[in-house]
């Protein structure tokens, strides 16, 4: 069915009224997609309009949170204390699973601890009220629009209470943090009561984020990645997740184990990531590590979840330390040096003023150009280099 967009959108001014035309238009749409009529009049019926939902979307931190500072708060102690108690818990179960899905018990309960502190923190938001404001919100309507028709057939196919669907202000529910979509395709009865209820059963939760994991391309005996350490005068340009290097090409280069012994010998491709740059701690990751990325596309939700699972599974702290160069950049001036490297003819993608991939491939690229450590970091010496180049127009 096609439908006018303009005609759905609300706005957090005039909201009741565009809201309510917004989820009639929503209940043709689902009964159009096979939703029946009653479910979805009685479910879309009830639903307010959520502002804070709206305001919380357009926020945007005025600091990024670093790397050091984001693994710490992920993988405290207390956390790891936790995880390594639950693992013996649910031992018999995750073992089951590991067998049925490939994924090794420690992972499912570092990616429990991460997303809801083992089920203490599922968010309080009414779920479905977000997902219709979000979709009638003209930022990101039709992928809200799709969550919500997905929520509607899971509350159809699961028998959920619609008020008792609590979650994060952006759609994310139970203790695995999924979103309807995810809920819908892949989460799984994991305590055979013939309920997926990723909100109450542990069960539930660790056995879908098992098969979600496995349907992302888990690869059943590999690890996610590990710590290593670096040799002296080591040619840090060759960091970054687009560089794929086989272990022997790795060892070759001197790449060893964090601890000082040489990496394993096995058929792998590795990348090498440094998230603070040459002088914190730098990490090789392997293909388990982009299955932990489909989960959520941060590299550094991604390191603290295979991190926190070795952890868990007994080992002890990184080698490197990570305090001494904890420094905070604004989002503006991070996006101020994505526009600056543009200007100068780098591509470190949109101004968005987040460091990822494409920032710090450019980063590296700026560094070689200026004969300064390739890490893709862009540290105090790197940004004053960049400070001192004249501006484009100017030349
Ligand atoms: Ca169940």
């Amino acid at each position: 069915m096609l439908l006018v967009a303009g005609a759905c959108i609300a706005r957090a001014d005039d909201g009741t009224q565009r809201f309510a035309a917004c989820l009639d238009e929503l209940a043709m749409v689902a009964r159009s997609e096979g939703i029946p009529g009653a479910l979805a009049d009685e479910v879309l019926g009830r639903l307010t309009f959520q502002p804070r939902v709206i305001e919380l979307d357009r926020a945007q931190p005025e600091f990024q949170q670093t790397f050091a500072a984001y693994l710490r708060g992920r993988v405290s102690a207390a956390r790891i204390d936790q995880g390594r108690v639950l693992l013996a818990r649910h031992r018999d179960l995750l073992d089951g699973l590991t067998q049925t899905y490939g994924v090794p018990g420690h992972y499912l309960v570092a990616l429990w601890g991460m997303e809801s502190d083992f089920g203490r923190f599922t968010g309080r938001m009414p779920i479905l009220d977000s997902l219709a404001t979000l979709a009638c919100d003209a930022r990101r309507s039709d992928f809200f629009r799709a969550e919500l028709i997905t929520a509607l057939r899971l509350i159809e196919r699961e028998s959920l209470e619609p008020a008792a669907m609590r979650g994060s202000w952006a759609g994310a529910m139970g203790q695995t943090q999924f979103m309807p979509s995810t809920y819908y395709a892949h989460a799984v009865d994991g305590d055979g009561d013939g309920r997926i209820d990723l909100w109450g059963s542990p069960a539930d939760a660790l056995a879908s984020g098992a098969n979600l994991l496995q349907s992302l391309g888990w690869k059943r005996g590999q690890r996610w990645g590990r710590e290593v350490s670096l040799p002296t005068g080591f040619a840090y340009e060759k960091s970054g997740m687009e560089q794929p290097r086989s272990l022997t090409e790795w060892a070759e280069l001197g790449v060893r184990r964090a601890d000082g012994a040489a990496l394993p010998i096995a058929d792998l491709n590795a990348r090498l990531l440094l998230p603070m740059g040459h002088a914190g701690p730098a990490f090789l990751v392997y293909d388990n590590f982009d299955v932990l990325l489909g989960w959520n596309r941060s590299i550094s939700f991604a390191i603290a979840v295979g991190h926190l699972a070795d952890r868990i599974s007994g080992a002890g702290a990184l080698h490197a330390r990570l305090s001494d160069r904890d420094v905070a950049m604004a989002t503006s001036e991070m996006a101020e040096l994505q526009r600056r490297l543009t200007e100068l003819g780098y591509s470190p993608g949109e101004a968005d003023g987040i460091l990822g991939p494409a920032t710090r491939s450019a980063v590296r690229a700026f560094q070689l150009d200026q004969g300064l450590i390739a890490d893709g970091y862009p540290d105090e010496t790197t940004r004053t280099a960049l400070a001192a180049l004249p501006e484009v127009s100017a030349r």
